[in-house]
């Protein structure tokens, strides 16, 4: 054991796992009663245009089939050691419309039967209530989260979930990157308005909405199933100044307000002054009621959030390029490398993320998503069809140390679930080619495939990380001389 062992010591109990999302990975997008969501019109992901109906060309519709083949890919995520397994529950399998009386049984007796396979195997569940699936009717008859009824629907949908699973989940995500309204109206808040004829006052009436609806599902939660620890879940992303000048400071600390005050809210029950400062300089008068002031004191038990990329920031308009990057992007670091798709790689900033929530919120902390999307080449090694993916092991270990950094500098972290832990359709993109998974499936972007699935290097390598709790890493990681 080298000299770096300590700042990589994970508690014990630490959640060691991986992350999926139902519109991504379960297909089977008509069957069980299942109604329509945003994603089924969303043939392109968040780059392209949205369909009138659902159309073949949409990989989402069929996935990876996990809504027939759960059984095998939880164990295969039991086979890695997994001790959580996030996955979102598709609101549109429940509520097929959205605004429907009742739930849809059948939709509600399938995730028992997941958890059923969780519970065989020791794996414990982590729900995301909402993760970029609202149902289309909402979107098509509401527009979406613009429209105040939109809590009573989600309220009635959490209520339900609460109802039934809530002696068998312990750990509940509200929204997906709820940071990601205004940036992804569509996808993230189910408006169907295009984003350009949308105002002001109608987006961030939309994000006061969800924030209520948020709130107000803790609120339930507490009352029908005590257990529960609920979490929100916010898009991280840290800003650096593209130069020391104070003028891009300033700009740092502008988009960094811009992110943080969802995590703000969900923590302290209340908008924060330069939030309302926004406001006013947008004039934008948001309609808030005394009951959503009464229900936004309703905090989390904890934050988590998806961690890719950092950006930089700059005041300089001239400087002022755009990058690429999930969802909100940002002007481009010159410093650093990035992945074929342009989001770029800095392992630091997760160690810098996990500081200033933790700084800030002081509540235990959730890494739900992390990972790299590459290309992979399947290839036969004695016999057996895998894929030696190197550069995946190499970004995931970097993310870990940082991981383990944080945690010696006092952050709590309850645990780390990587991204796409089977080869699943991006969200951004909606290819299946852009692949996060330790298990390759056998799906390309025109289709075709037998979905027959594959361990890949990395399976091995997160199996060991697992079984040794994080130890795995430190002779990796000394190898690379990674750490201070
Ligand atoms: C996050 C989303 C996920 C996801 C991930 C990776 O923004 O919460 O749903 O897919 O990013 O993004 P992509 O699939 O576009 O590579």
């Amino acid at each position: 054991m080298s000299n770096v062992s300590l700042p990589l010591t994970f508690p014990d109990g630490f959640l060691w796992g991986g992350a999926t999302a139902a519109n991504q990975i379960e297909g089977a997008y008509d069957q069980g009663g299942k109604g329509l969501s945003v994603q089924d019109v969303m043939p392109m992901g968040i780059v392209g245009p949205r369909t009138e109906a659902p159309t073949p060309d949409n990989l989402k519709l069929v996935a990876i089939d996990h809504y027939h083949r759960y059984a095998e890919d939880i164990a295969l995520f039991a086979e890695m050691g997994f001790k959580v397994y996030r996955f979102s529950i598709a609101w549109s399998r429940v509520f097929p419309n959205g605004d429907d009386a009742e739930p849809n049984e059948e939709g509600l007796a399938f995730y028992d039967r997941v958890l059923d396979e969780l519970e065989k195997h020791g794996i414990e569940p982590l729900v995301t209530i909402s993760h970029y699936e609202t149902p289309l009717h909402l979107a098509e008859a509401y527009d979406g989260w613009t429209d105040r009824r939109l809590i009573g629907f989600y309220e009635r949908y959490a209520r339900t979930l609460f109802e039934r699973y809530g002696s068998r989940v312990r750990y509940w995500l509200t929204f997906n990157e709820i940071n990601s309204l205004l940036h992804a109206p569509f996808m993230s808040g189910g408006i169907a308005t295009p984003k350009e004829d949308l105002s002001d006052q109608q987006l961030y009436q939309a994000m006061h909405h969800e924030l209520v609806a948020s709130a107000r599902a803790t609120r339930i939660a507490r009352e029908v199933a005590p257990g529960a620890q609920i979490g929100c879940m916010v898009l991280s992303m840290p800003v650096y100044p593209l130069s020391p000048s104070p003028e891009d400071a300033l700009a740092v600390m502008t988009a960094d307000h811009a992110n943080l005050v969802y995590g703000d809210v969900h923590t302290r029950g209340v908008y924060p002054g330069y939030f309302l400062r926004t406001l006013r300089e947008k004039g934008i008068e948001l309609q808030i009621t005394d009951e959503d002031r009464d229900d936004l004191t309703n905090i989390v038990d904890f934050v988590s959030f998806s961690y890719y990329m950092s950006i930089a920031e700059t005041a300089d308009p001239a400087k002022k390029a755009a990058g690429e990057g999930n969802i909100m992007g940002g002007v481009p670091n010159p410093t650093l490398p990035a992945s074929e798709w342009g989001w770029q790689i800095d392992p630091i900033g997760l160690r810098l993320v996990l500081n200033q929530f933790w700084d800030r919120w002081q509540k235990p902390l959730f890494i739900v998503e992390n990972g790299l999307g590459a290309k992979d080449q399947l290839v036969e090694v004695d016999g057996r069809k895998t894929v030696i993916d190197d550069y995946r092991i190499a970004y995931l270990r970097d993310h870990l140390v940082q991981v383990g950094e944080a945690i010696a500098d006092g952050v709590e972290v309850l645990g780390y679930t990587t991204w796409g832990c089977i080869d699943i359709v991006s969200a951004s993109t909606a290819q299946l080619s852009k692949r996060y998974g330790f298990i390759y499936v056998d799906r390309n972007d025109d289709g075709s495939g037998t979905l027959e699935r594959h361990r890949k290097k990395s399976f091995d390598w997160y199996r060991e990380v697992i079984r040794t709790n994080g130890a795995a890493l430190v002779d990796e990681a000394a190898a690379k001389d990674l750490t201070r």
